[in-house]
């Protein structure tokens, strides 16, 4: 299986590893696959006159808010990068505090429950931004690094509607600072996308001190299109931007979108964060604590930039991590769940969430069910009172009647994951997860580390597992571009996973 899927995809073989020797290995198979040759494929062009109309007859198709009185919410999206589950107070840290993003928690809904629909950074943000599985416009994997990205066109498929795209039709004012990873040529740009005013960086990951030789426009930070010099810490500049453009607003309903490239690796930070964990001797995990206090400090500064203004009572802000914190770094926790990112057991997808809307959600709630950040795209337009054309297909379901207890049934009925061979479906308390032909089946009520496969004491369920993710899966489009397979292979309960990018 895994050898026919290689070479369909182009790649090739290269052996198993023991638990115990995957770090080095990764770290072989890592610089080995940074120089491997790409496959040719097609770019994803600009749309053409026919897909364009089409495009623009959707977005027309958008009512915006009925006259009230009230002025329709701002909304503060909030999206951290490979933040480990357990990382956070509010999510049970005793190591690093963070004390603005647990009076977020406490101000309004915390998720136990909330999943990512892929366990890295590009996909996820593709499903989060056009609030359908990414797979239903073939975005399966990574991007991958930026000059590949460019050089072979990949990115969010155009005809793709994003939650920005809607908002700025809905007359938002909207603006994205951070790491957007949805592809870096011209027609995938944030402000082809739907954002009136862009800064920060295109690619994958970024250095989050000054760079000190000239990067291609395609890796650099960039305000709107044009490269920048950013003397300040990034995440600390990410935050100063969205202050500004939150001062620069306050007047009119605005949407920012704050997608820190924090806690991602370099694993790097500044002195002023440094500081504040003599104790740790490890400067690995020093410098990993200091990054995500960093990142605390940034969401105090939105939060307090809201309250100088006087928003804060008219303000959705949501707070989500990308995918879970990676294993390979060895400084993110994710508690109890079983292993991180690019794994699609609960470490990999399952992650913080949190959303606060005072005066409409109760301050102190923790919601258990499973939900999805396809759940942002519907809820958000709920929030600001816009009406979706009924051709744009969502994924997802708005939350509020729930958080609201109107409705005190399940957002999801399941959902869906799909990395190559590596596949997964929640149903309820079930969950399986499928490497190749291999089945582990979980039952999370019980077993939320994931460490009882249950596949053949209960077949029957595992059929019916298998029967949705297999219907599922006939939805979805063949991925647009190749993952660079075995780039990364580890060896789980005697099976091999492809941690595919
Ligand atoms: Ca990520």
């Amino acid at each position: 299986m895994f050898d026919r899927y290689a070479k369909s995809m182009g790649g090739r073989i290269l052996g198993t590893v023991k638990p115990g020797q995957a770090i080095l290995t990764i770290a072989l198979l890592w610089s080995f696959a940074l120089n491997a040759q790409e496959p040719a494929q097609a770019v994803i062009g600009k749309l053409n006159e026919k897909e364009a109309a089409a495009k623009k007859l959707l977005l027309e198709g958008i009512k915006n808010p009925e006259k009230i009185d009230e002025r329709p919410p701002n909304v503060v999206f909030i999206l951290a990068d490979d933040l480990g589950y357990a990382d956070t107070g509010a999510y049970g840290s005793k190591s690093i505090p963070t004390p603005h993003i647990d009076a977020l928690a406490r101000s309004g809904v915390r998720f136990t429950d909330a999943y990512v629909t892929a366990s890295s950074c590009s996909p996820s943000r593709a499903g989060l931004m056009s609030g359908r599985y990414q797979q239903r416009f073939g975005f399966e994997f990574n991007t991958s690094g930026a000059a590949i990205t460019q050089r072979l066109g990949r990115g969010l498929d155009p005809a793709a509607v994003t939650l920005a795209d809607v908002l700025q039709r809905g007359g938002y004012s909207t603006g994205m600072s951070g790491k957007w990873h949805l592809g870096t040529r011209d027609h995938f740009h944030p402000r082809s996308r739907g954002f009136d005013e862009f800064f920060g960086f295109l690619a994958g990951a970024h250095s989050y001190l000054p760079s000190k030789r000239k990067e291609p426009v395609y890796s650099s930070i960039l305000r709107d299109r044009k490269t920048v010099k950013e003397p300040a810490y990034l995440t600390d500049a990410i935050a100063r931007e969205t202050v500004r453009f939150i001062a620069r607003h306050k007047d009119e309903p605005f949407f920012a979108y704050v997608a820190f490239n924090a806690v991602h690796t370099p694993i790097e930070a500044s002195k002023k964060y440094l500081d504040r964990f003599p104790g740790v001797g490890n400067a690995r995990q020093k410098a990993y604590n200091a990054m995500t206090s960093a990142l605390d400090d940034a969401v105090g500064a939105i939060l307090a930039a809201l309250k100088k203004h006087k928003l804060e009572n008219n303000t959705l802000v949501i707070f989500l991590n990308d995918n879970g914190g990676p294993v390979y770094t060895r400084v993110q926790s994710n508690g109890r769940l079983r292993l991180g990112k690019l794994f699609l057991f609960e470490g990999g997808i399952r992650v913080p969430m949190i959303i606060s809307w005072p005066g409409k959600l109760e301050p102190g709630g923790v919601y258990g069910k499973p939900v999805s950040s396809l759940d942002v795209f519907p809820t958000v337009c709920a929030a600001a009172g816009i009406q979706l054309p009924p051709e744009l297909k969502l994924d997802g379901a708005d939350l509020l009647p729930y958080l609201t207890g109107k409705n005190e049934s399940s957002p999801h009925e399941a959902l869906f994951w799909s990395n190559g061979p590596n596949r997964a479906v929640r149903l309820g308390k079930w969950k399986l997860v499928k490497a190749g032909e291999h089945s582990w089946l979980f039952d999370l009520e019980k077993d939320p580390g994931e460490k009882t496969n249950l596949a053949k004491q209960k077949p029957g369920i595992l059929e019916k597992l298998e029967k949705a993710l297999l219907q599922w899966q006939k939805e979805m489009k063949p991925p647009a571009w190749p993952s660079k397979p075995n780039r990364r292979k580890v060896e789980i309960d005697g099976v091999a996973w492809e941690m595919n990018i």
